[in-house]
């Protein structure tokens, strides 16, 4: 029996494919903003609903070379430890420190009424991540920063083409990256950007992206090179044809995920907002030991003996990691500490069966019972 795993990447038909590349092929333009990097540019400015977009090699990149840009001194940065590991490296590999912040019980976000009593005068921005696609409290979140003068830089790495009140979540904060990764809603095999206003931070990174140069003769940055290439360019434009089916197909899932979990003892869904297009990300289900019957793990390790491999997203903390924890209690974010000891991501992409879905419901259910 084959493995099933927590996701499967989207792509297109191979001749799709074919046909987007053949040009580079007869061109022999392969990266540095070519035309399909910026055919790509524009058709997700439009997708997504933001004014600015720029193109990088992958989200992480993207999210280090922005707080790089905002040229950020002061040293500290608000964030959560609920997330992958990306989202606090890109504050350390920038020399600022991560001050972490607990999160909200119920869609795992950082708890914005927590925020404020971690402000200090070497402050200078707020990185809150949008979890498994759960939206921040986006307008909580504008009103501290606003007072206290700080920037706001979202990771939406797991937000593609969401939408709040009919705004894409793109636009709020100074900045947002998403995540075009391979496991994601949406992928360019690698990639990621990031969405913005200020046409300053376009320049910025801009040149940050490709080595800090500013023309031929001239290299005013630190940079690094973080472009994306036209292949990557030319998947996007393929699977960007596709995304509406594609989470069409995800609601389906989670639609039969939550048919055949929600209401069982001990089992808490993703709550879900009326007001947030959902992009169906990932179906975490965090496990109440005492009145489910079993623990996380144990479903775990069920689910892999019958070949379902689901991901515990996002267990460890990031302030427990061994390059981190010297110097961070996780007792200082207890719900955090609390909701990864007991989540579960279960598998889930466009082409799953619903028939697998029953499958793996009726093995968790198995496992609460014994
Ligand atoms: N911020 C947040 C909140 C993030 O979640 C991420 C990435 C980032 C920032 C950084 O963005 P990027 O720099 O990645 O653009 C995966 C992904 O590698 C990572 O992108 C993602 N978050 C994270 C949540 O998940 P792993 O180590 O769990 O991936 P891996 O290789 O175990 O793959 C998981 C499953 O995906 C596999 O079991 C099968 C499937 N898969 C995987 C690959 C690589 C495919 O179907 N195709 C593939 O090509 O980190």
């Amino acid at each position: 029996m084959d493995d099933i795993l927590v996701t499967r990447s989207s792509m297109p038909e191979l001749e799709e494919y074919i046909e987007e590349i053949r040009p580079i092929w007869e061109s022999h333009w392969l990266t540095n903003m070519g035309k399909k990097h910026e055919e790509l540019s524009e058709q997700l400015k439009q997708f997504l609903g933001v004014s600015q977009i720029s193109l990088f090699s992958n989200g992480h990149m993207a999210l280090e070379l922005c707080l790089q840009a905002l040229n950020l001194q002061k040293g500290e940065v608000i964030t959560t430890p609920f997330t992958f590991a990306s989202t606090t490296h890109a504050i350390v590999r920038n020399n600022l420190k991560p001050v972490f912040c607990d999160i909200r019980e119920d869609d795992y976000t950082m708890d914005a009424d927590k925020i404020e009593a971690l402000v200090t005068d070497r402050t200078e921005a707020i990185l809150p991540v949008h979890v498994y696609g759960n939206l921040c409290d986006v307008e909580k979140i504008e009103k501290i920063a606003r007072k206290y003068g700080l920037k706001v830089i979202y990771d939406a790495a797991h937000a593609f083409g969401e939408r709040y009140r009919g705004i894409g979540v793109g636009c709020f904060g100074d900045a947002s990256m998403f995540s075009f990764h391979a496991t994601k809603v949406y992928n360019t095999i690698e990639g990621g950007c990031i969405c913005f206003e200020d046409e300053s931070l376009g320049k910025k990174l801009a040149r940050l992206k490709n080595f800090g140069i500013r023309d031929a003769e001239s290299v005013d940055g630190i940079g690094a090179n973080a472009k994306m290439n036209e292949f990557q360019a030319a998947m996007g434009i393929c699977n960007l044809r596709h995304i509406d089916q594609e989470i069409e197909k995800r609601k389906k899932v989670v639609e039969r995920y939550r048919k055949n979990l929600e209401g069982v003892s001990g089992i808490r869904l993703n709550s879900i907002r009326d007001d947030v297009d959902s992009n169906y990300a990932y179906f975490p289900v965090l496990f109440d030991e005492e009145k489910f019957g079993a623990t996380r793990n144990e479903v775990c390790d069920y689910l892999k003996s019958n070949h379902i491999l689901t991901r515990k997203y996002f267990y460890p903390l990031t302030n427990t990691f061994e390059c981190y924890r010297t110097q961070y209690s996780a007792d200082d974010t207890p719900i955090a500490l609390k909701v990864s000891k007991r989540i579960l991501t279960l598998p889930l992409y466009a082409d799953l069966e619903l028939s697998d879905v029953d499958r793996i419901c009726d093995l968790i259910m198995e496992v609460g019972r014994e």
